[in-house]
């Protein structure tokens, strides 16, 4: 019988404070109430230290270099403490048969409880040849290991849909996991996924010991369902009219619009404007160039990065990934465009205005 996440806590010297201190911050972590807290303390009180087992197959590791950056260090330090971390090819002290009989240990002793986290795509061609482990091919690890895990994370693009690898013409077969497996898999896309929303994913299964609610393509609601478009900072440029219409012009200076740039911003779900990356600090957008949709199914091939999508479905922050299809062609659709453009075209001087004026201040 292993340790309950406090016990182990208490035996790497974590104090009682420290330890609801954790807990506060995992509830918060997790996006519950408040009021949850005790729900997770009697949690971590009983429940047993999870084994993970974190696998790389086809990828760059800019999945686990965003997830140590997460802007919660305090979970994220003590997640890697209340986690046990049995097999990662990246961060484990082991190596050659000791870090084989690590992973093999950890699959045949906790049948049903371990957590599997994969970044990275698998080969399926001449028999998967092209990523071996231990002489082993990814896809028939990927099926051994997925058998008995409890919970199966998809990090990345290329985990959860293919990514580069799987970009036309995709010389290796490569696969995301969900193709390999009969089970649910949390797709958290992204090349890489925002360090929180993986944080966030962790600590969900760790807290309510059970799979977040999901969208069509697997990927968690709380973070995947709505587009950057929706929350960006930018929108009202866009709903105005403003955009910037070629590098380093007036208008990217003033912070337009990058629609014309070749955003893909709406058509992209992810969490980006509202969470941003590097504790807060900035995301794509905000840097000066347009999303390139980096989190959704095939976005390597989904056209040039820099010509401008001809048009895209669904209006306003309602749209979900999974609604905005049977939204096209719906004949309210061109009164909802006819009403946009008159409001628009008033919003637009407006919003110019105080353009001009931030640029008159801050010369
Ligand atoms: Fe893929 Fe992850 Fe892109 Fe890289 O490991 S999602 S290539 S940033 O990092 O798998
Ligand atoms: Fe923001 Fe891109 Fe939408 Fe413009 S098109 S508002 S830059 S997400
Ligand atoms: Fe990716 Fe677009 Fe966010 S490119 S990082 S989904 S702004």
């Amino acid at each position: 019988m292993g340790h309950s996440i406090w016990q182990s806590m208490q035996q790497k010297g974590y104090s009682r404070r420290e330890f609801l201190h954790l807990c506060t911050a995992a509830a918060a972590t997790a996006g519950l109430a408040k009021s949850a807290v005790g729900q997770v303390v009697t949690a971590f009180e009983k429940k047993e230290m999870p084994k993970v087992v974190w696998l790389h197959y086809q990828e760059c590791t800019g999945c686990s270099e965003s997830f140590i950056r997460a802007s919660h260090p305090i979970v994220a330090e003590a997640l890697l403490d209340v986690m046990s971390l049995n097999y990662s090819e990246t961060l484990m002290a082991a190596s050659g048969f000791q870090a084989e009989k690590s992973l093999e240990d950890t699959i045949k002793n906790n049948k049903g409880k371990y957590i599997m986290v994969v970044e990275g795509a698998v080969p399926t061609k001449d028999g998967g040849v092209y990523c071996m482990i231990a002489g082993k091919t990814a896809e028939s690890l990927v099926k051994t290991i997925a058998a008995d895990a409890a919970a199966i994370v998809a990090w990345g693009a290329c985990a959860s849909f293919g990514g580069v690898q799987a970009a036309k013409p995709n010389p290796t077969e490569a696969v995301p996991i969900s193709k390999l497996v009969d089970k649910p898999v949390i797709n958290v896309p992204g090349c890489p996924p925002i360090a929180d929303v993986m944080m966030s994913v962790v600590t969900h299964l760790l807290v309510l010991g059970q799979l977040p609610a999901l969208d069509g393509q697997g990927r968690p609601k709380e973070f995947y369902g709505r587009r950057v478009h929706d929350t960006c900072y930018r929108r009202p440029n866009y709903d105005a009219g403003l955009f910037v219409e070629s590098w380093d012009d007036e208008n990217a200076k003033k912070g337009y619009c990058l629609y014309k740039m070749g955003c893909r911003g709406p058509v992209t779900y992810n969490a980006c404007a509202v969470t941003k990356w590097n504790e807060g600090t900035s995301y794509p957008i905000q840097s000066g160039h347009g999303c390139i949709g980096c989190s959704e199914a095939g976005f390597w091939d989904n056209g040039p990065f820099y010509q401008h999508l001809s048009s895209f479905p669904g209006f306003g922050i309602e749209s979900t990934a999974d609604t905005v299809g049977t939204a096209v062609g719906v004949a309210t659709l061109a009164g909802v465009a006819a009403h946009a453009v008159v409001t628009n075209i008033r919003k637009r001087s407006v919003i110019a205005e105080v353009h001009a004026e931030d640029h008159k201040e801050s010369k």
